[in-house]
């Protein structure tokens, strides 16, 4: 028995001390882990979905355009504990780990931004952890995004659970960033050649500004469609914009 869930857990996981026996009580708790942060994700994503309607309503338009989710995988929380420290139980992935359940919510602009993650920090029955802003203070290399963990309550049949879930909050630009250097970062075993750091860090520059200039196109859109202006009013403040930035 132990050795068919020494394989369910795959030959990724080869840590030092660690029994067949751990190995075996850990695929158990990870099967309730996956099955309760999995519900702990539904109940943040229903509100995301219900705040993204309800403002499309009230202001024509969706700020959110799409929403990824994942529970951490076996191996990822196996290797966070070892890092951090921490035995390998199922006890120390929930009272050690806030990023089990994961939402990425991808926005189209910056200013989305900050409006989903106030929306959703108001609501009564959620308590925020922690709250990082790394668009504010991006990392220093380059990485943007703002990251909240948030506990909600999630309702099982023996009773009720205050859930983590941490939810990263960016724009498509900026995700687009991420996957790279995430991708890179993984290929090359955390050691990113220097000129590609550099590259990768003035590419974050660039879309930080883009992001921004998009940011500004749509709220011009927006105030014109708001006062009914005519289109050639539009051009013109465009242009006028573009020749002020010397494009
Ligand atoms: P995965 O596979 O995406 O889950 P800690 O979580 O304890 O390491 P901290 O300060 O709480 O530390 O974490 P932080 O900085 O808020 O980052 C947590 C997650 O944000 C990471 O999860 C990444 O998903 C993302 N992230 C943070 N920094 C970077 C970065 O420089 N590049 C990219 N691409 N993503 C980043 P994991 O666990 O690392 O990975």
């Amino acid at each position: 028995m132990n050795n068919r869930l020494m394989q369910q857990l795959g030959d990724k996981i080869k840590y030092a001390n660690f029994s067949a026996e751990d190995a075996a009580k850990l695929y158990l708790s990870y099967a309730k882990i996956t099955k309760n942060y999995g519900a702990a994700i539904r109940a943040v994503q229903t509100k995301l979905e219900i705040l993204d309607e309800d403002f499309e309503l009230l202001h024509e338009h969706n700020p959110i355009h799409h929403m990824e989710t994942r529970v951490k995988s076996i191996e990822s929380i196996l290797e966070k504990l070892t890092r951090k420290g921490y035995p390998l139980t199922g006890q120390a992935i929930t009272e050690g780990l806030t990023d089990v359940a994961g939402i990425r919510v991808i926005c189209h602009y910056v200013e989305d931004i900050y409006t989903i993650a106030d929306l959703l920090k108001r609501q009564a029955d959620i308590q925020v952890v922690k709250e990082t802003d790394y668009i504010k203070h991006p990392k220093p290399n380059g990485y943007r995004s703002y990251h909240l963990v948030v506990k909600v309550p999630v309702f099982f049949v023996d009773g009720v659970v205050e859930m983590p879930v941490e939810v990263q909050i960016r724009t498509m630009a900026m995700d687009f960033w991420a996957s790279l250097e995430h991708k890179l970062r993984y290929k090359s075993d955390g050691l990113i050649p220097k000129f590609i750091a550099d590259e990768l860090k003035e590419c974050s520059e660039t879309i930080a500004a883009s992001d921004l200039k998009m940011q500004r196109i749509h709220s011009f859109l927006e105030d014109i469609e708001h006062n009914l202006q005519l289109p050639e009013l539009v051009d013109e403040t465009l242009s006028q914009e573009a020749e002020r930035e010397g494009n």
